[in-house]
């Protein structure tokens, strides 16, 4: 009968520890000879490596040795990366009737926020001399890991740049909105954000940053930077737009060595909204006239720069009273907003027929007009014109 299976016989040994024996090597000075009269001090562990990660990972390292002491066996549990993983319990304390039951240990991941890659990390079992009170050889052991397990701790940060929202919308007659810019991860050193506005509807938007910094210390989301976005105005019925802002790393400036010059670049898209709306302006929209003589005139302009020409046929609503001195106006994607002045006369007539109330209309001409969303304004412009009476009551 060989030495492992003789001590799986005499503690009684259930098949779980009949199956990490068998997966167990020999971690001691001097490996097991195969009875039970060639085993000498030593430690094993298992597993001897294995993987887990930083946010929450944890391994379960079982030990026992691989002889009988006839004191106790203190071992301690420390690590070359203690920034990375933690051991719980530290020490491990072994004894003459204990000595082949696996006693465990954990390694936990120690979190963090940066994308600082895996890692791997030895864990090392050592004799405490001191506290050590077997006099079969322990204690000589304790010069050197008696026990060595290979961790690697997966990392799960990873570079990046957040904005919120990475959607918004301003109104194009100066509306403003914000978004936040924050890095995912602490970098190693300063980075710096790059605010394009390049694209194709660039014209649309004014924005209030170009560069952004972020720093070891300010880099999260408590230090976001804050872009403010403003619609620019223009006259078209142009609908609404979108423009697609660019955040780029300015790999020149950047000093970090984590990943952020790797990034491809993130992007925020603002909607523009349009507020232009087909119309005709005629000011002042209400005059009063004397009827024998009276002279007076309104202008006329759109609203919006036309696409194509807008012919307004002026017409009076009672020519026996008050009658205009064009017939029609043209607009066109030139003169649109320069404003055209209509004169108006008051009509005579000799009854006494007090206040007369007219319109002069200013109606889109459908054949002579080719500018189509022009052509669908209705209702047309109307000008109130009072046309006083001049008889003696
Ligand atoms: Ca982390
Ligand atoms: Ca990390
Ligand atoms: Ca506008
Ligand atoms: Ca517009």
């Amino acid at each position: 009968m060989s030495g492992i299976l003789g001590k799986i016989v005499r503690f009684g040994g259930i098949s779980i520890l009949a199956a990490w024996l068998a997966a167990t090597a020999g971690c001691g000075s001097v490996s097991d000879g195969g009875d039970d009269g060639g085993a000498s001090p030593g430690v094993r562990a298992t597993p001897s490596a294995t993987t887990f990660s930083e946010n929450n990972g944890t391994a379960t390292v079982a030990t026992m040795l691989n002889t009988a002491p006839n004191g106790d066996v203190v071992l301690k549990v420390d690590t070359n990366s203690s920034d990375r993983v933690s051991l719980t319990p530290a020490t491990l304390t072994f004894n003459s009737s204990n000595w082949a039951a696996p006693q465990s240990f954990t390694v936990a991941g120690v979190n963090n926020d940066a994308a600082d890659g895996n890692r791997a990390v030895d864990i090392a079992l050592r004799v405490d001399a001191g506290a050590t009170s077997d006099s079969t050889g322990y204690a000589g052991l304790a010069a050197a890991p008696v026990g060595l397990v290979k961790m690697t701790v997966i990392d799960d940060d990873a570079a990046g740049v957040t904005a919120a929202p990475e959607k918004l919308a301003v109104l194009e007659a100066g509306g403003s909105a914000t978004f936040r810019v924050f890095l995912n991860t602490v970098p190693d050193g300063e980075v710096v954000v790059a605010v394009k506005n390049e694209g194709t509807n660039q014209a649309e938007l004014s924005v209030n940053r170009t560069t952004l910094v972020f720093t070891p210390e300010s880099w999260s989301e408590a230090n976001a930077e804050t872009v403010t976005v403003t619609g620019r105005n223009d006259p078209e019925i142009d609908g609404n737009k979108s423009v697609l802002l660019s955040l780029d790393i300015d790999e020149a400036a950047t000093g970090d060595l984590t990943g952020y010059t790797l990034l491809e670049p993130r992007v925020v898209t603002v909607t523009v909204i349009d507020d232009d709306a087909a119309g005709i302006t005629a000011l002042p929209n209400s005059l009063s006239i004397m009827e024998n003589g009276g002279l007076d005139q309104f202008t006329v302009r759109l609203n919006t720069r036309p696409t194509g020409s807008v012919v307004l046929q002026v017409a009076s609503s009672d020519t026996g009273e008050v009658v205009a001195n064009q017939a029609s106006l043209t607009f066109n994607a030139t003169n649109w907003d320069q404003e055209q002045g209509v004169g108006i006369s008051g009509v005579d007539d000799l009854e006494s027929d007090k206040v007369q109330n007219c319109q002069i209309t200013l109606s889109v001409d459908q054949d002579r007009s080719s500018d189509e969303v022009y052509k669908a304004v209705n209702p047309s412009a109307v000008v109130q014109v009072h046309v006083l009476d001049d008889e003696l009551p």
